[in-house]
């Protein structure tokens, strides 16, 4: 696995949720601007093992042209969150692209961890996994990593700047309490 992101923010726990898990105008625009289309959420539904799940489906636009040009995705996303020892959010993100070549092989694990680590900061954690249905040939495996890792890396560092300057216009001077 890679760790994509790892970094405390001036912002609380809930405030992080709700502006990644949530249909805020923060989420709204970062998907705009990533080219990621009809892009349609099901609300956060209470599982009986007390968990709340959901399913995202887009259509991301692809940089690759050998690769394609978009491809249809579907994220099936599990929240654990925790409110007795100490306030955090758990989310695990399952990504399958399902017009890429070998998209029957892999799909993507994606963890998000927010942490409360103080009355006005969180830390947030990115970390991230290919995960294989069935066992690709070595060459194709390794074009499938490559692939993976420049895309996420590239998507998780917007991602972390687009915080940051949000992050930023809340905290206007008064940033460091
Ligand atoms: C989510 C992982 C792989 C996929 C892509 C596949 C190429 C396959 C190449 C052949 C295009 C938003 C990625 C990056 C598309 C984008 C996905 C995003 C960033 C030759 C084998 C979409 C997080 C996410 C998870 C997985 C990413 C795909 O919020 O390279």
């Amino acid at each position: 696995g890679k760790l994509y992101i790892n970094r405390v923010f001036n912002m609380n726990a809930d405030k992080m949720f709700e502006l990644l898990f949530t249909d805020s105008p923060f989420i709204q625009k970062f998907i705009r601007t990533r080219k990621i289309t009809d892009f349609v959420s099901d609300p956060w539904e209470e599982r009986v093992s007390g968990k709340q799940t959901r399913t995202l489906k887009y259509i991301i636009t692809i940089t690759n042209p050998l690769i394609g040009k978009f491809s249809t995705a579907t994220e099936k996303q599990i929240l654990c969150k925790e409110n007795q020892i100490g306030l955090y959010y758990l989310i695990d993100a399952e990504v399958t692209t399902h017009d890429v070549p070998y998209h029957d092989y892999f799909y993507t694990h994606n963890r998000y961890c927010i942490i409360q680590t103080s009355r006005r900061k969180c830390r947030l954690r990115v970390s991230t996994d290919v995960c294989y249905r069935k066992q690709p040939w070595s060459l194709v495996k390794s074009f499938i990593q490559k692939n993976s890792w420049s895309g996420l890396e590239d998507y998780f560092k917007h991602l972390e700047s687009d915080l940051l300057i949000e992050e930023s216009m809340h905290n206007p001077i008064s940033a460091d309490l």
